[in-house]
């Protein structure tokens, strides 16, 4: 009835914290200006960040009146990524958009 020494167990050898270790988040911000387009930014949260169109309507205009707002929530590559997907897209389309992102 004990249990078996670790070195007898299947997982022996896999640290506890390989298991448990949960990954860091970071929250993405879309920025304000003056000439990114109000369609321009709702196509990007719909795109590139899966909200709907009625929640891409609602954020955009938060950042607009506010100066910034939330875009969602992500492991720290996944972030990187759609920022970088937004700036690409922003400068293909000739705007200045900007996103950051903060560890949470
Ligand atoms: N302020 C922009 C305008 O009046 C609209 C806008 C909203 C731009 C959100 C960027 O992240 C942004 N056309």
């Amino acid at each position: 009835m004990t249990e078996p020494y670790p070195e007898q167990r299947d997982d022996a050898g896999v640290e506890e914290r390989t298991r448990t270790r949960k990954p860091h988040l970071y929250r993405v911000y879309l920025l304000n200006d003056d000439y990114t387009t109000m369609d321009f930014v709702v196509q990007v949260l719909v795109e590139i960040f899966h909200k709907n169109p009625v929640e891409a309507t609602a954020i955009m205009l938060h950042v607009h009146k506010q100066g910034r707002g939330l875009a969602g929530v992500y492991e720290r590559q996944i972030a990187e990524a759609k920022i970088a997907a937004a700036h690409t897209k922003a400068r293909a389309g000739g705007f200045p958009l900007k996103c950051t992102m903060e560890k949470e």
